[in-house]
């Protein structure tokens, strides 16, 4: 089925876009972009704007994250563009199906030096899947359709189109075809039958499920998978929430123990990379599953590595018929391991400390959210506390940034999840250095009436760098912020509201007002700058 379009390049682009099923886009101004405005104006298609290009990406981020679905960032010529590489780059290693449209200075005249004239592709190639300059305007819904094709596809990801001045001002016309179904890549059996035997017979089997489990749909089979074979489950990512944090199979701070002991570790839809110790767990013998063939990890050897569609490759693990060892002794070991990490995290969670220290937020915090809430990590210790005090009890409701680790998703990551569930509450936690990079956006959510609640734990410092330049130097340097700063008196001015704590007894009564406030509410938290995220590697 096609159907004719016509009009502008930007209402051409807007065709496209609609018939997959974008339904937003995220912006800030630029004359270059204007049609695509003119053509959402004109039909009633949603724009939020921001006041930097980056949250603009992030923003489009968390919509393709949470929803499956494609997110959109419109972005003028030149140093819109460039200003949105950081948040493309974020979508290239999460693997998120982001479309950047940018502005492009007029080829007509080409190089002879108009405004924010740029030739943006060498820059933005490395960091998406696909980026082209779309010279006419009848050509752009092929261009668009195809790009959001390439996005969705495993292993999914950023893509970017730029349409000269003439192109995207010109009237044109075109077939539209209708989006192309995306065929599940079926994955060599003989390679799933290998990974499932050796998951069977492992005595001590453990999964690690990351974000393309609910990226590509296979929640459902990853449990499936788990329950049949009875393999404990931990996760990362956006694979956090798979299981409910009750499952007898759902483990969360065993991991250690897990990591040391296991014979066979299977890590589904998520790299091999510093987080996992580059895939190195000693022994173990490594079943890395990944939703297409160019994730398979060329710095180890894994001893099956399945490769397509994770509900085909986890359903065929649910259905595996042979021998099987039992896994009860392991799985009641780690349990120990997993209650008593609970109970010593249960007391640090209620420790009256003065100051605060950030267990006690997220004890607070863990009270007064809702279990379909939106967590946002954004900021360095403060966040890694969050990893691993909150415990996210349904699929698809954690927002980190990923292993590309770029501070300042925060209140663009906010802005589009408050836009995907407009009835949950959004939660960001913030480091007070990460809160410099887009506080400014609480007045794009105050403008566009987008509430959320901001707790910035405030320690004074670049916490994650300042501890470490220490030990390793024993001094540091550009490692300080001013203390106690009154970063809520920041959100008061743009227009939200907010209030400082210090004591730990205040804290909860704080995040009450805070989720009733209907608009932006920034919970200030006072936190110990001489604590210190514990962790093995302090480079970050
Ligand atoms: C864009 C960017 N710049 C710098 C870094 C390096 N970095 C990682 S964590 C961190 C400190 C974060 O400090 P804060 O947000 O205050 O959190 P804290 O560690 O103090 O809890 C820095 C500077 C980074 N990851 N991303
Ligand atoms: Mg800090």
């Amino acid at each position: 089925m096609t159907e004719r379009v016509e009009g502008h390049g930007g209402a051409l682009a807007l065709a496209a876009l609609r018939a997959h099923g974008v339904r937003e886009m995220f912006t800030l101004s630029g004359g270059h972009v204007f049609p695509l405005y003119d053509a959402a104006h004109s039909t009633d298609f949603p724009i939020y704007d921001v006041r930097h290009e980056q949250s603009a990406v992030f923003a489009a981020e968390a919509v393709a994250k949470l929803q499956r679905r494609p997110g959109l960032a419109v972005l003028t010529a030149g140093p819109g563009v460039t200003n949105g590489i950081s948040g493309m780059t974020s979508a290239f290693f999460n693997a998120s199906p982001v479309l950047v449209l940018g502005g492009r200075a007029p080829q007509f005249r080409w190089g002879a030096g108009s405004l924010q004239e740029m030739d943006h592709l060498p820059l933005v190639a490395p960091v998406t899947k696909h980026a082209e300059t779309v010279f006419s305007a009848d050509d752009i819904p092929r261009a668009v359709s195809a790009a959001l094709t390439t996005a969705l596809t495993p292993h999914r990801g950023p893509v970017f189109l730029d349409f000269p001045l003439e192109a995207i001002f010109s009237v044109g016309d075109a077939e539209l075809a209708a989006p192309a179904a995306i065929a599940p890549v079926e994955p060599d059996p003989d390679e799933v039958t290998k990974a499932a035997r050796l998951i069977a017979a492992a005595t001590r089997p453990v999964i690690i499920a990351g974000s393309d489990v609910y990226a590509g749909n296979a929640v459902a089979a990853l449990r499936e998978a788990a329950e049949a074979l009875q393999v404990p489950v931990f996760t990362n990512g956006m694979g956090r929430g798979a299981l409910p944090p009750e499952h007898p199979l759902a483990f969360a701070k065993a991991r250690r123990t897990a990591l040391n002991d296991a014979d066979v570790v299977v890590v589904v839809g998520t790299p091999l990379d510093f987080r996992l110790s580059f895939g190195d767990f000693g022994d173990a013998a490594v079943v890395h599953v990944v939703d297409a063939p160019t994730q398979r990890a060329g710095h180890v050897q894994p001893a099956a590595s399945p490769a397509g569609d994770l509900r085909l490759i986890l359903s065929a693990f649910a259905d595996h018929t042979g021998d099987r060892a039992d896994h009860a002794d392991w799985i009641a070991r780690l349990r120990t391991a997993e209650d008593a990490a609970k109970a010593r995290d249960a007391g640090e969670m209620a420790a009256e400390t003065d100051p605060i220290r950030p267990a006690r937020v997220y004890g607070e915090l863990r009270r007064a959210l809702a279990p379909d809430a939106i967590t946002i990590g954004d900021g360095g210790d403060f966040v890694s506390y969050a990893g691993r005090y909150l415990e996210p009890s349904q699929p698809g409701t954690w927002l980190d940034p990923g292993p590309y680790g770029c501070l300042g998703t925060g209140l663009g990551y906010a802005m589009g999840a408050r836009v995907s569930h407009p009835d949950r509450q959004i939660c960001v936690l913030m480091g007070d250095g990460a809160a410099g990079f887009s506080l400014m956006d609480v007045e794009s959510l105050v403008r566009q009436r987008l509430p959320v609640v901001i707790v910035v734990g405030n320690n004074g410092i670049w916490g994650l760098e300042k501890h470490p330049m220490r030990a390793m130097y024993g001094y540091d340097v550009a490692a300080d912020l001013q203390p106690e700063l009154r970063y809520d008196k920041v959100v008061e001015a743009l227009g939200g509201a907010g209030e400082t704590v210090a004591k730990a007894g205040d804290l909860g009564p704080a995040l009450g007002r805070a989720f009733d406030a209907g608009v932006p509410y920034l919970v200030n938290v006072l936190t110990d700058p001489a604590d210190a995220y514990p962790r093995s590697s302090n480079l970050a």
